[in-house]
């Protein structure tokens, strides 16, 4: 089971921290407001503030190596901004300064967390290689994909799949192999700022469209189970497109599914489920960031409260941590898209 009291305190501290630690740099290297000026110090603080969620949810978890693979993300993504490696260093330091003298309580595990990433730091790599592998076919399907996209030509990415589709390859095999390389591409690029937001959220949205052309194709494409599923994405979370993949996967493999999209509060998924003729026979829930973890937790314990419907987790977080569904008390976890059919068949096997 999580305790989630420290990383409550953190979160309520946030902005404490945050100002302290802005405090502590800008004191010890007062040159810093004339490199980056005064949007820099917002954006600084808007950073320290994203820095402590993954924190608090790090601790949440018990797993310093969920806050670890944070700073390596948000080393490349300050270095490619121009920020320099040595100031993300300082930063971490000031921020562990703020940790102990300027938080309530007592902050020594998430100071240790800090300074173990710190000592990492200069191992951390500057730059990301993509995602695609040159020799890979359903890489180079994906790349075709992504210049289609990147053109702000939804159509050609959609001929592009079409075409695959018309060749032989099933829809399962374009969830499962084509759109994660495609999807994780489009964030590398915007991490290493070499796409805009704009851009991200066209291809976002146009993934989102061409997926929705082939729902004829895939409603009723296989022979109906009594099985059912029910998707939805915790309580802020945005990412929606890995757990619209879940459910479609499922659809094409002859279960009946609800998608209930991004950012469910868990008492309306409650809610949902005790109105519902008919009880799901398993739920999945996905979370992306570490700041989430205690949403996933909440929205578990609101659905074991009120069912015993076997729950499954899934998503780019557990990327970084395999043991997180354990301690999370789900039923299963796994964070590819692949693995999660037979988990669920087994559980609602051994319910029946
Ligand atoms: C598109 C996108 C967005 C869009 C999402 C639009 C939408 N309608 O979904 C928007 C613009 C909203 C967005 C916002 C943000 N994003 Co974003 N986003 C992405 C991006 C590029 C693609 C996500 C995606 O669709 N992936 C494709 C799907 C298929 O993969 P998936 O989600 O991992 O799902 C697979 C598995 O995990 C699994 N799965 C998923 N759910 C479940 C559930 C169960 C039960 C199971 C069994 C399996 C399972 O199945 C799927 C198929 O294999 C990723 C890059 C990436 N690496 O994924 C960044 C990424 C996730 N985002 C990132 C960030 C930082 C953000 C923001 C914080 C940016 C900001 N400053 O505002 C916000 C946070 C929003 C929030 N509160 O949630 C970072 C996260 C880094 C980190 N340290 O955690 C990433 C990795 C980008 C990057 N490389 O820097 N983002």
């Amino acid at each position: 089971m999580l305790n989630f009291e420290v990383g409550d305190r953190l979160r309520a501290a946030a902005p404490r921290i945050a100002e302290a630690t802005l405090g502590y740099d800008y004191a010890r290297r007062p040159d810093l407001i004339d490199r980056y000026g005064e949007y820099g110090r917002t954006r600084y603080r808007e950073d320290i503030l994203y820095s402590v969620a993954a924190l608090s949810g790090a601790v949440d978890a018990d797993d310093p190596d969920i806050f670890q693979r944070y700073v390596a993300w948000l080393k490349v993504v300050l270095v490619c901004r121009g920020v320099a490696p040595d100031d993300v260093a300082e930063s971490l330091r000031c921020m562990v300064s703020a940790l102990s003298n300027d938080a309530p309580g007592d902050n020594s595990i998430a100071a240790s967390y800090v300074q173990v990433a710190l000592e990492e730091l200069p191992a951390m790599p500057i730059a990301i290689a993509s995602f695609f592998e040159p020799a890979n076919e359903v890489h180079i399907i994906a790349h075709q994909c992504l210049t289609g996209l990147l053109r702000l030509d939804a159509a050609a990415a959609r001929e592009t799949l079409d075409d695959v589709i018309a060749a032989g390859m099933p829809l399962g095999r374009i969830f499962c192999e084509i759109l994660p390389p495609l999807m994780r591409e489009i964030g590398r690029l915007w991490q290493m700022n070499e796409i805009s937001v704009a851009h991200e959220h066209y291809c976002s949205a146009a993934v989102q469209s061409i997926l929705s052309g082939y729902y004829d194709r895939m409603f009723g494409a296989a022979q109906r189970s009594e099985r059912s599923l029910l998707v939805a994405c915790v309580e802020g979370e945005q990412h929606e497109i890995g757990a619209r993949t879940i459910a479609d996967l499922f659809e094409l493999n002859g279960w009946r599914t609800g998608f209930l999209g991004a950012n469910l509060p868990p008492r309306d998924l409650v809610t949902l489920i005790s109105q519902a003729p008919r009880k799901p026979d398993l739920i999945a829930l996905s979370a992306t960031m570490p700041a989430h973890i205690v949403k996933l937790a909440s929205t578990i314990a609101a659905i074991r409260d009120s069912s015993n419907i076997p729950i499954i987790v899934g998503g780019y977080l557990f990327q970084a941590s395999r043991s997180l569904a354990a301690k999370l008390g789900a039923d299963g976890g796994v964070s590819e898209a692949g693995e999660a059919l037979a988990i669920a068949e087994a559980l609602v096997a051994a319910k029946r």
